[in-house]
């Protein structure tokens, strides 16, 4: 299974479960904003992850046990996956939650207003790579209540205003042209390589835009605020919400050198311009990192 892939699906549940995502992304990033107000204070980090700059704020727990509290009693038999609490909780229905509680937690953390809560619904294992597809999302960008919801074959639309990638005759049909956003990883080892990648590509793109988050990066490609995202080690609660947003506003949203949604990096955008990027990103050495090497030697 992939994205836009039909998983058969009747329009009215569709449109069913896109009022779930949205009215809970919604709740969400309103007790967000009410616990938040005008603090000039960082808020309490509870722990860090993957390293010591990955972190996990009090916010981002207490947001997901709200949001998964909620999804039990609203659609007790379907599964769920949270960025913040260990493992999926299987469901009967072979639908699964997807929750970012906040993507963009560091900037989050700096008091920088470019985070979002991203709720998705997905057919399918979302833990393995090409064996999902979104069905229907919510991202709500917290700070300006921006409002990013899709359904698949239900389009996209921001604040309910349709979105198509596909419509903008002024959008750029060459890579030199393209403004492009992307992210760095948490781990040192990683960002040394993506680094590398960028700046083989800076200089044959138009510039690039580093939001710090990726639902906000992939809903940015299907309003045509930036013309391409790619990004390696994007995580699918990143990401599944935003993913049908752009797929659903006519764009794509891929894995690179074939290789399926989830695996190893991301790319967005218009389909034919996308496609350059993914030329020029396997140029750069974008899908040859050390640890790819490694994993390929059985490490
Ligand atoms: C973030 C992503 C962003 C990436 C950051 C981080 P988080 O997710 O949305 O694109 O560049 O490194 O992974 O950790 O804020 O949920």
């Amino acid at each position: 299974m992939s994205p836009g892939q039909d998983p058969g699906l009747e329009p009215g549940v569709i449109d069913e479960l896109m009022a779930v995502a949205r009215d809970a992304a919604t709740a969400a990033a309103g007790l967000i904003r009410a616990a938040t107000g005008d603090q000039d204070d960082r808020p309490a980090v509870a722990s860090t992850k993957s390293s010591p700059t990955d972190v996990v704020t009090a916010m981002d727990r207490a947001i997901e046990r709200h949001l998964r509290e909620h999804l039990a009693k609203v659609r007790p038999q379907d599964g769920v996956l949270g960025e913040e609490e260990d493992g999926l909780r299987a469901g009967s229905s072979g639908l699964t939650w997807v929750l970012d509680p906040i993507d963009g937690t560091v900037n989050y953390l700096y008091r920088i207003p470019v985070y979002s809560v991203s709720v998705a619904v997905v057919a399918g294992d979302p833990r393995v790579p090409g064996a999902w597809t979104p069905v229907a999302g919510c991202v709500v960008s917290v700070e300006t209540g921006e409002t990013w919801t899709a359904g698949l074959g239900r389009g996209s639309a921001v604040d309910g205003r349709p979105l198509s990638i596909r419509t903008d005759p002024d959008g750029p049909r060459e890579l030199s042209q393209a403004l492009v956003a992307t992210g760095f990883g948490y781990r040192a080892e990683r960002r040394a390589e993506q680094a590398r990648v960028f700046a083989a590509l800076a200089p044959v793109i138009r510039d690039i835009r580093r939001i710090g988050s990726a639902s906000l990066d992939l809903c940015m490609v299907a309003a045509g605020q930036v013309d391409l995202y790619y990004e390696r080690g994007v995580n699918v609660w990143d990401m599944a919400a935003a993913a049908l947003v752009v797929i659903e506003a006519g764009g794509v949203v891929t894995g690179l050198a074939g290789r399926p949604l989830g695996e190893r990096t991301v790319l967005a955008g218009e389909p034919g311009l996308c496609a350059r990027l993914a030329e020029a990103l396997v140029a750069a050495g974008a899908d040859d990192f050390a640890e790819d090497r490694e994993a390929a030697r059985g490490g």
